[in-house]
C-alpha cells in the first residue's frame, strides 16, 4: 500500500506539470446535443455493433451534462493540469473549411476551460483524439484524402486557437496517429474500420491505406503547428506538441545482434514513422523506406518546408508497456507494419517483460519506460510530457465498486512509473509533466465499457462517480518525488 513514501527517489522539478487525461468520445456522451455533428465512431459503433461489443458513445460517462461535477473531482484530486480533447464535430459539425462553426460547441468548451481555470487547473487540449467528423469521411474519404483533410484540419485548428487560445497555453495536435492509421486502416478494429486482412471489414487495402492516412495525419499536424507558431504563439505565448504512443522493445535474445536490430526497427516503425517528419522534418526512417518502398508516400520539398515551420515545443508520450522483438528470417509480408518482427511478452529464456495487468496487452515494465525516455530524448531532443500512463488492475472489469476503489495495483503502477521518470531525469532526460490515464473509467473504444483505466470508478447504470484510492494519492506520490 502506498501512503506517504519518505524514501521515494527524488528528482521531479517543483514546477512539474501533472494531472489526468481523457478523450471526448470516451466520456462526453450528448452526441446529438448542442448542435454536434456525427463522427466516424458514432457511425462505426451504430452500424457495426457486433464489432464493438454492442455499445456506443451516446451516453458514455455523460460528461457533457456532468461537467461541474467532473471539474470538482479534478480539484479534489489536487490536479495542476487536465488533458482533454475537443470533439471536432462539436465545433464544426460538418467538419469542412467552408462549413459553419457551431457556437453551442464553442460554449461547451468555454465552460470547461473557464471551469478549469477557476479551479487553478491548466487546460491541455488535444485537437484530435480519433473522432473525425463523419461528413468528411463521406465527402472525400476523410484521412485517405491527404490534400483535402489537411486544409480542413488547419481551419478547425485555427478556430480552436482563435476561440480558446487566450486561455489555453498547451496544445496537442493529434493523439496516437499510429493507432489511427493501423487500427483504423490496417487491422480495421477502430473507426472507420477499413482492412483487407480483417474478415469483418467490407472495404480497405491494408497494404496501402495506413501509409496514406499517416501522411494525411502528419501534414494535418504540420498545418496546425505551423499556423500556431506563425499566427498565435507570438501573442498567446503557448506551446504545441503531439502525443505518440507505443511500446518499448527489448531484443528477444540479448546475445543476438539480429534481435537488437529487430527491436530498434520495430520502434522506428512505431515512433520514427511520425517523429522523423514531425520532430526532425525528415523522411521516414530508413528501415521503413527499405521495406515499404514507394508504398510510403514521399514528402515534396514544399511539404518538408511546412514540416520545418511546424517546430514543436515538446514530445507527448503515451506509455503503457513493453515487449520483446524477435527477428524473422523470412521476407516481410506486404501487409506487415511492424518491421518484420515477432512481438513477444517473454524473452528467449522465458522471462516475462512484467506481471499481467487487467488487460492482455499491458504488462508493467517501468525499467523499460526509463530506457524508452532516454532513447526518445536522445533522438528528438525535446522536453517530454507523459500525456498518458495507467492500467486496469487484474480482474477489475468484474469488480464491484467497493473492490475497484482499493486499487493497490494501480497505485504501485503509478509509483513505479514515477520512479522511472525520476531515473530518466537523473539520466539527463527533460521530463516536464505527467498525465495519468484516465480521470474516470470510460468507453474503451471497441472493447466497450469493460476494462477500467480510471482513477474514478464509473457506475455505468447510475453514472455515479467514486474516487478510487489512487486518485487521492497521486498528488502525494508526485510531491514525495519532488526535489526539495
Ligand atoms: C490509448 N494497445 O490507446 C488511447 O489514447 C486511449 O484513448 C485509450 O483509452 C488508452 O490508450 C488505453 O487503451 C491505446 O492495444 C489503445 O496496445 C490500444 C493500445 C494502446 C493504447
Amino acid at each position: 500500500m502506498v501512503s506517504s513514501e519518505p524514501d521515494a527517489p527524488k528528482g521531479l522539478p517543483s514546477n512539474f506539470v501533472w494531472g489526468f487525461a481523457t478523450a471526448a468520445y470516451q466520456i462526453e456522451g450528448g452526441v446529438n446535443e448542442g448542435g454536434r455533428g456525427p463522427c466516424i465512431w458514432d457511425k462505426f459503433m451504430h452500424l457495426e455493433p457486433s464489432r464493438t461489443n454492442g455499445v456506443n458513445g451516446d451516453v458514455a460517462c455523460d460528461h457533457y451534462h456532468k461537467l461541474e461535477e467532473d471539474l470538482d473531482l479534478l480539484a479534489k484530486y489536487g490536479a495542476r493540469a487536465y488533458r482533454l480533447s475537443i470533439a471536432w464535430s462539436r465545433i464544426i459539425p460538418l467538419g469542412g473549411r467552408h462549413d459553419p462553426v457551431n457556437e453551442e460547441g464553442i460554449a461547451f468548451y468555454n465552460s470547461l476551460i473557464n471551469g478549469l481555470l477557476a479551479r487553478g487547473i491548466q487546460p491541455w487540449i488535444t485537437l484530435y483524439h480519433w473522432d473525425l467528423p463523419q461528413a468528411l469521411h463521406d465527402r472525400y474519404g476523410g484521412w485517405l484524402n491527404v490534400e483535402e483533410v489537411q486544409k480542413d484540419f488547419g481551419r478547425y485548428a485555427r478556430v480552436c486557437f482563435e476561440r480558446f487560445g487566450d486561455r489555453t497555453k498547451n496544445w496537442i495536435t493529434l493523439n496516437e496517429p499510429w493507432i489511427v492509421s493501423i487500427h483504423g486502416y490496417s487491422i480495421g478494429i477502430d473507426a472507420p474500420g477499413r482492412s483487407s486482412t480483417n474478415k469483418l471489414c467490407a472495404e480497405g487495402d491494408s497494404t496501402r491505406e495506413p501509409w496514406i492516412v499517416a501522411k494525411a495525419l502528419i501534414m494535418s499536424h504540420a498545418r496546425a503547428a505551423s499556423l500556431y507558431n506563425k499566427e498565435f504563439k507570438p501573442t498567446q505565448g503557448g506551446s504545441i506538441g503531439v502525443s505518440l504512443s507505443g511500446d518499448y522493445f527489448e531484443p528477444w535474445d540479448p546475445e543476438d545482434p539480429r534481435d537488437h536490430e529487430a527491436a530498434e526497427r520495430r520502434m522506428e516503425f512505431q515512433f520514427g514513422w511520425f517523429a522523423n517528419p514531425m520532430m526532425l522534418a525528415q523522411d521516414y526512417p530508413a528501415p521503413m523506406r527499405a521495406q515499404l518502398g514507394d508504398r510510403l508516400p514521399a514528402f515534396t520539398d514544399v511539404e518538408l518546408a511546412l514540416l520545418r515551420e511546424a517546430q514543436l515545443d515538446f514530445y507527448g508520450m503515451n506509455y503503457y508497456t513493453a515487449q520483446f522483438a524477435r527477428h524473422r528470417s523470412t521476407l516481410a509480408e506486404e501487409i506487415d507494419y511492424k518491421g518484420n518482427v515477432d512481438e513477444l511478452s517473454q524473452n528467449n529464456v522465458g522471462v516475462p517483460i512484467g506481471e499481467p495487468s487487467g488487460i492482455w496487452w499491458l504488462r508493467p515494465a517501468p525499467e523499460r519506460f526509463r530506457k524508452h525516455l532516454v532513447r526518445i530524448y536522445k533522438k528528438y531532443g525535446k522536453p517530454i510530457y507523459i500525456t498518458e500512463n495507467g492500467c486496469p488492475c487484474p480482474g477489475e472489469e468484474k469488480m464491484s465498486k467497493e473492490e475497484s476503489v482499493k486499487d493497490e495495483y494501480r497505485q504501485r503502477y503509478f509509483a513505479t512509473h514515477l520512479d522511472a521518470i525520476v531515473g530518466a531525469i537523473q539520466d539527463g532526460v527533460e521530463v516536464a509533466g505527467y498525465f495519468a490515464w484516465s480521470l474516470m473509467d470510460n468507453l474503451e473504444w471497441g472493447l466497450g465499457y469493460s476494462y477500467r483505466f480510471g482513477v474514478t470508478f464509473t457506475d455505468y447504470e447510475t453514472l455515479e462517480r467514486t474516487p478510487k484510492e489512487s486518485a487521492l494519492k497521486l498528488r502525494s506520490m508526485i510531491e514525495d518525488r519532488m526535489s526539495t
